[in-house]
């Protein structure tokens, strides 16, 4: 069965909880609305790392799939990321993403313990097979410490469910050579810093946690970048590093989460270990925002 190509411009979903780390859901709905009616994007990716996903049960990653789907309904694409080290949580997850309807999972790959590749593609090969539906790789070496060969994707598309990869990684030399390889599979820009380049090289979409609130600018160096207007798009690009350069010194999620209740979304707070906003924080947040995004 053929499986729906998912291009373009893909929020990597906040989750918004309330002063006791709970999930919230109206913040939830309100963090979905906000991506599809304001940022106007194609699609959204649903716990990964800008979900804090790997610090939640699993009845709150079923919660927050289930929210999510009934706010977007079929208004864009739904990635659900279904990785854990817990394979049966995993196994679970997958099922219940796909009775749902999400048009793609994808999986982190196995981190923590050094597995080897041959256990990393058993891994991909055990979730997806046990489901009708696709398969992104989320590939995100500075945080696993697992890194993929182009022979090893190779290996790893021997099973046609696995049809793309999440791409976030500096190695541009490991995104040409992976464009050049696999002009059929799905490849999706992992660092909102680098999409011009990214998209210079050719990849079908970006995943991003910025899009989250510089949904329109991101959406501008895409359409530039393809258009060939190169220039333009690097002003673009540059406005947008900045932003993300004074985000990322003032706390990544955190500050994406003030910067939406800036634009009268009630993003919430994050999940423990992750920090409670100092006053600090707040004021830097705001500021980021009044800069980038003040009327
Ligand atoms: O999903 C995100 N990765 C992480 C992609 O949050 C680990 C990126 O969008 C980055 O947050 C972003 C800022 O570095 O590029």
């Amino acid at each position: 069965m053929a499986y729906p190509k998912i291009t373009g411009l893909i929020t990597a979903l906040l989750t918004a909880f309330d002063e006791n780390g709970n999930v919230s859901e109206k913040g939830v709905r309100q963090i979905v609305r906000h991506n599809i009616d304001v940022n106007k994007v194609d699609g959204l990716y649903v716990g990964g790392s800008t979900g804090e996903n790997f610090l939640l049960g699993t009845e709150e990653k079923e919660e927050i799939f289930r929210i999510v789907k009934d706010e977007a309904k079929d208004q864009v694409k739904l990635i659900a990321q279904v990785g854990s080290l817990n394979i049966k949580e995993s196994l679970h997850l997958a099922k219940f993403a796909t009775d749902l309807g999400y048009d793609s999972l994808s999986a982190v790959t196995p981190f923590y313990y050094k597995f080897s590749f041959a256990e990393v593609k058993d891994y991909y090969n055990t979730i997806i097979n046990s489901v009708d539906n696709q398969m992104i790789v989320y590939f995100i070496p500075f945080l696993t410490g697992v890194n993929i060969t182009i022979d090893q994707f190779s290996e790893l598309f021997e099973n046609p469910k696995v049809t793309g990869v999440k791409f976030t990684a500096g190695d541009f030399y490991l995104l040409e050579r992976f464009r050049k390889a696999f002009p059929e599979k799905m490849l999706y820009a992992g660092f909102d810093e680098m999409m011009l380049p990214a998209t210079v090289l050719g990849v079908d979409g970006a995943i991003g946690s910025t899009f989250n609130v510089n949904g329109v600018r991101a959406r501008q160096i895409m359409d530039l970048a393809r258009a060939g207007k190169i220039e333009e798009a690097l002003k673009v690009q540059n406005v947008t590093n900045d932003f993300i350069t004074d985000v990322l010194k003032n706390g990544l999620y955190g500050t994406l989460k003030i910067c939406l209740q800036e634009a009268g979304v009630e993003a919430g707070c994050c999940r423990k270990p992750m920090g409670a906003y100092t006053p600090e924080m707040i004021e830097g947040a705001k500021k980021i925002y009044a800069k980038y995004f003040g009327k």
